[in-house]
């Protein structure tokens, strides 16, 4: 896999790969160009089959504290017209592996809103969430005012955007918007622990289960029960389902093959 600059690629064991954000000198401020390298590498890692899920993170300092603002400054409305950052988020967001961010430190902004197109957060006792854009006269512009809400709720969502005040890991918690809190030191381990157990069940199986989970977001009820059923018979034309069904009747473990 080819390496980045303003982002490191570490592909682990066991079909996981960890993504860090690496501009510690800007707090992982997310550039352009980190943004667009963070898109190819989803993009590539699509497409390899080795890789079943993915960590995300920004080390144990600081995950991002959000869009770069020396960069936004300089755009006028003509380039944020033009801007080309709404197609990178967008294929992160239809990236179809699990993604699990490993989040230490701040999360604002952008920082925050790329926290939840993971699937799953796990945050250090350390981690601060927020969208501080209403203190530079700009609303989020990468989903927050969207999956924050149905996330968190509406007293919390608009808590946080429109007074741009921090949460911390424990309210985090208890607000859902993360699964689990670590020590600082622990949190990118724990989600790697967290990844490799999901990426070692049947590949399918986990991205029908990633896309109707999503799907949960934008559908009425019965729309989305009609796509966990359809989801549901699809899966049964698969080897692994197979493969799942006869392991846990011949008292063996199940060999997925993604099939
Ligand atoms: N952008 C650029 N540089 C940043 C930065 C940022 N967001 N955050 C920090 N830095 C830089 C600082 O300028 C400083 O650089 P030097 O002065 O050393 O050259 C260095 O990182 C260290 O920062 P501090 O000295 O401030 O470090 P502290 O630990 O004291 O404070 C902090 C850390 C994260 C609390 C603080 O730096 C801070 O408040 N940063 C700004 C947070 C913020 O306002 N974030 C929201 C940005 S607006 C869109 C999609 C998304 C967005 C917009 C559009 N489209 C698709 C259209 C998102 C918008 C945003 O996220």
């Amino acid at each position: 896999m080819k390496t980045y600059d303003d982002i490191l690629i570490d592909k682990l064991e066991n079909g996981v790969c960890c993504i860090t954000l690496n501009r510690p000198e800007a707090r992982n401020a997310l550039r352009t160009q980190l943004l667009a390298e963070l898109s190819d590498a989803f993009n590539t890692l699509n497409f390899d089959d080795s890789i079943r899920c993915v960590v995300l993170t920004g080390g144990e300092k600081v995950f991002a504290a959000g869009a770069d603002v020396a960069e936004m400054a300089s755009m006028g409305m003509m380039g944020i017209m033009q801007d080309e950052r709404p197609k990178y988020w967008a294929s992160i967001a239809a990236f179809p592996k699990p993604v699990i961010a490993a989040v230490n430190g701040y999360a604002l902004g952008g920082g925050c809103e790329l926290t939840m197109h993971a699937d799953i957060i796990i945050a250090g006792s350390n981690a601060q969430f927020g969208q501080p854009e209403i203190n530079l006269g700009i609303i989020p512009g990468a989903g927050g005012t969207q999956r924050l809400i149905r996330t968190v709720g509406k007293a919390l969502a608009s808590k946080m955007i429109l007074t741009g005040e921090f949460i911390n890991a424990d309210t985090a918690l208890s607000a859902g918007l993360v699964a689990e809190i670590t020590q600082p030191e622990s949190c990118i381990d724990r989600a790697i622990e967290l990844a490799q157990k999901i990426a070692q069940k049947a590949p399918l199986a986990v991205q029908q289960v990633k896309a109707a989970l999503n799907k949960s977001y934008e559908t009425s009820l019965s729309d989305g029960l009609n796509f966990e059923r359809e989801a549901f018979v699809m899966l049964a034309g698969t080897d692994d389902r197979n493969e799942g069904l006869a392991a846990f009747l011949e008292k063996r473990k199940p060999e997925f093959n993604g099939k």
